[in-house]
């Protein structure tokens, strides 16, 4: 069995113990880190998605695997983040109201961070208040990113952006929306600047936002 195998199997049973050991097998056999982040950890979290919707498996496996992501993630993230980038501008980025999925959102921050973005990410379950008070609260920002994973959730981004209008602050900041329900429509029709279906495609576009 190949070390990304090994390592799709780990993150796929949701054994955090071992996780950050076959991510280290992985780099010390000359795996690039995107590539152990895509193939190696990524990967078994898709085909576990698949799974759960086929009623094969059930929240807690996921809550599991995607624990044993995280962690491997986090480990790769310094070798994907480089610490002397010029800065490309300041984004904030946030997971919307309800939502508690962060993995894509993550990914997304992380390909940012190594392309020169400087991004404050506030997490999960973002009220609009809260994405608007990050906003007030340095004038320095100039796109907010949001990710929703579910059709009830993607709504709140349109929330969001109403909100960041009635506080006079819409004319200030670029808005990137993404996400698996979200698509170009909606995102024309909530009014974000642009939509993207995922993190390397949302650097380009973040680029591109921030050129105009
Ligand atoms: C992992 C997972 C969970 C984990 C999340 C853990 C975590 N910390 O993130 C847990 C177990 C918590 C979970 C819970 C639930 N989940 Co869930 N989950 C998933 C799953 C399997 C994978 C999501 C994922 O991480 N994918 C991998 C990442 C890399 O992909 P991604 O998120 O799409 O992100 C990429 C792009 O979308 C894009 N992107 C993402 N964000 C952004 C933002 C911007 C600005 C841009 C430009 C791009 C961008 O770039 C990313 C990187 O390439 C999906 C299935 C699926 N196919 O998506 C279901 C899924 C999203 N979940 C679903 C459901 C139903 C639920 C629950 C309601 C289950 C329940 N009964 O409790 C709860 C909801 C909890 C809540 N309130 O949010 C449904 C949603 C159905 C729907 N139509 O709304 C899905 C689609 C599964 C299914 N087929 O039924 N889930």
């Amino acid at each position: 069995m190949s070390k990304i195998t090994d390592l799709n199997k780990i993150v796929e049973n949701g054994d955090f113990e071992n996780v950050e050991a076959a991510v280290q097998s992985c780099l010390d056999d000359g795996i690039e880190p995107m590539d152990v982040l895509n193939e190696g950890l990524v990967e078994p979290i898709n085909q576990l998605g698949e799974k759960f919707a086929n009623g094969d498996i059930f929240v807690p496996e996921l809550l599991i695997a995607s624990r044993a992501m995280k962690q491997g993630a986090a480990m790769l993230k310094p070798l994907i983040v480089s610490e002397d980038n010029p800065s490309m501008g300041k984004a904030v980025f946030c997971t919307v109201e309800g939502d508690m999925h962060d993995i894509g959102k993550n990914l997304v921050v992380m390909l940012l961070e190594s392309a020169g973005f400087e991004v404050e990410d506030l997490g999960m379950d973002i009220s609009p208040e809260a994405v608007v008070e990050a906003v007030q609260n340095d004038e320095s920002i100039k796109i907010i990113g949001m990710s929703a994973m579910l059709t009830t959730t993607m709504y709140a981004m349109q929330e969001t952006i109403e909100a960041l209008t009635e506080a006079g602050l819409r004319d200030r900041v670029k808005i990137m929306v993404g996400g698996a329900p979200v698509h170009e429509d909606f995102a024309n029709m909530i009014g974000a600047d642009g939509f993207s279906t995922n993190a390397p495609t949302a650097v380009d576009l973040a680029e591109k936002l921030i050129a105009q």
